[in-house]
């Protein structure tokens, strides 16, 4: 704080100093700071190579086996939010890589996971006693306090971007975890179990509400393509978007998870979107083809398959396509649409 200068000004810092001993502190000082007429984030726009993001992963690999880290993982840290284990003030993100003959320990906590395939396949995860096979684009949910264990029993490794809510859980402090007594857990349902029950446009015929969560827990890429691919042709093109499509809870139509949002959009060729932002802060990892994004007046990010960034809250972002591409992304607008927070700005297009 300044050096007082006036008498009164004196007297009220001896005033805020004497209340301070009672913990008080005065509204005034920082009400401008507290309530802004638009979000102030240290959360920076920022990228990540996934050539230097695999090259340091295949480092760490010689350093330490998945089951000694738990999960080895390289976490995403946000320059502006560095030492948080943060890609945005309320996520955390991070790329795993499990190689062959590894396995990642089974546990459970309160956070959900998201993850997101950027390469290898026929690696698996296991969630709640269903084992599933992972291909490149697949997008794969690990639901709060569901068991889950990973392993690749694939002759490569094996590389995802994992997803998670971990600063809002800590922010809430409900932040519980437990190990499993086995590093696999018991498998009790068939591969594919989940995706028959709940994910071919059937439910068993008793089935009564949804929660928060889907009961689908792998979103295959094969059939995420495929209907962007349907879906090009009808040639509606959103101006800020291309064609975007959001995951869903097949129970209730609602986002997939409670607390992320997941997203897949195909930009064509030569597409370039126009300026648009939003209130949820986004993480983006394109799966294929080339092209770049300007976020804000001047971060400039020139990406291609597999690469990662993020768009900070209320910064505008345009997307260029210089490739067919497909670009995954997540944010936490559940949580801002269930609170109504969530606001976006087309731009007027
Ligand atoms: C976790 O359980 C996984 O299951 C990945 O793969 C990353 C980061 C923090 C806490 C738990 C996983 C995690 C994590």
């Amino acid at each position: 704080m300044a050096e007082p200068v006036t008498a009164q000004e004196a007297e009220r810092h001896a005033f805020y100093d004497r209340i301070s001993t009672q913990n008080l502190t005065p509204l005034w000082l920082s009400l401008a700071n507290l309530v802004t007429p638009e979000p102030i984030s240290p959360c920076q726009p920022a990228s990540w190579r996934f050539s230097d993001i695999r090259a340091a992963m295949m480092e760490a690999g010689g350093l330490i086996s998945a089951k000694e880290a738990e999960r080895r993982v390289l976490v995403l840290e946000n320059p502006g939010l560095r030492g948080q284990s943060k890609i945005t003030t309320d996520l955390y993100a991070g790329v795993q890589m499990v190689l062959p003959g590894e396995i990642a320990p089974a546990h459970r906590h309160t956070q959900s996971a998201l993850r997101f395939v950027l390469e290898g396949q026929g690696a698996h995860t296991s969630v709640n006693g269903e084992r599933t096979i992972m291909h490149e684009g697949d997008f794969i949910i690990t639901p709060p306090w569901a068991w889950h264990d990973h392993g690749n029993h694939s002759p490569d490794p094996i590389f995802w971007l994992d997803g998670l809510d971990i600063p809002l859980v800590q922010f809430l402090d409900a932040s519980f975890m437990e190990h499993h007594k086995d590093d696999e857990q018991p498998l009790t349902r068939p591969t594919g179990d989940a995706d028959a029950r709940y994910g071919a446009n059937l439910l068993p015929v008793d089935h009564k509400g949804g929660g928060g969560t889907s009961p689908v827990f792998n979103y295959p890429y094969a059939r995420t393509r495929d209907a962007l691919e349907r879906l090009r042709k009808a040639r509606e093109w959103d101006p800020c978007h291309g064609l975007k499509m959001r995951y869903t809870n097949p129970i209730t139509g609602n986002h997939a998870m409670a607390t992320m949002g997941t997203f897949v959009q195909l930009l064509p060729r030569g597409f370039a979107t126009t300026k648009y932002r939003s209130s949820d802060a986004t993480v983006f990892a394109p799966i294929e083809g080339r092209g770049r994004s300007i976020i804000g007046d001047d971060f400039v990010v020139e990406w291609q398959k597999r690469d990662i960034f993020v768009v900070p809250s209320w910064k505008h972002v345009r997307h260029e396509a210089a490739e067919d591409a497909v670009l995954f992304s997540f944010s936490d607008r559940p949580v801002q649409e269930a609170l109504h927070l969530f606001r976006e700005d087309r731009g007027n297009a």
